[in-house]
């Protein structure tokens, strides 16, 4: 019989809601990230993108971080999203842990509008990269279209849907009611 290689994080990975088939992990330190975070899912389940969301913060749950980034990879996920506010290392910690790409979304948390946050994610020492996006929701939504943009590479339905999603945005119009030259209504 061949031992389970991850019999260790049973346990921890009990409290966590996995999906099957899911090709991305979402994960966030609170669930006061959730509200920003919904965009990610939204796009994610937009596209097509089987995934799974999870609080799972590095300071207050080390151990369940572990498990989680430990078989992610074995699970099938290609992806990790981490999301987190403060002195926001869940993503660094992250990716530490795993060898799939993790893409940081910095949160405003309780002060200095998410610089704090930002910088954490973005000031990675040499040799375990994170890809940092933007603080808020457009880092939110950006995460979950590079998230798209790297899991295209080898799949021609979401790469497919990727660009459709591009071709949708480019032939918006923008209306402006009242400004020279546009249509009053
Ligand atoms: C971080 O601290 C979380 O990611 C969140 O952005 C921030 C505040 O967390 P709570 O105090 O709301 O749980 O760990």
């Amino acid at each position: 019989m061949v031992a389970d290689p991850h019999a260790r994080y049973h346990d921890l990975m009990n409290d966590c809601i996995t999906i099957d088939g899911a090709r991305v992990g979402v994960l966030m330190g609170s669930a006061s990230d959730w509200p920003t975070m919904q965009k990610t899912s939204d796009t994610l389940g937009d596209l097509g993108i089987v995934h799974e969301c999870n609080v799972v913060s590095a300071h207050r749950a080390p151990k369940r971080l572990e498990a989680y980034c430990g078989s992610a990879a074995d699970r099938g996920l290609q992806v990790l999203i981490c999301a987190a506010g403060g002195a926001a290392h869940l993503a660094g910690v992250a990716a530490a842990l795993t060898h799939l790409p993790v893409l940081g979304c910095p949160m405003k948390a309780w002060s200095t509008e998410g610089l704090d946050s930002l910088l954490s994610m973005a000031q990675m020492p040499r040799g375990i990269p994170v890809g940092t996006l933007a603080v808020g929701s457009a880092g939110a939504v950006n995460a979950a279209l590079l998230a798209a943009s790297i899991i295209a590479l080898s799949d021609q339905d979401i790469r497919d849907r990727l660009l459709a999603f591009r071709a949708t945005q480019s032939d918006a119009t923008f209306p402006l009611p009242g400004a020279p030259g546009h249509p009053a209504s």
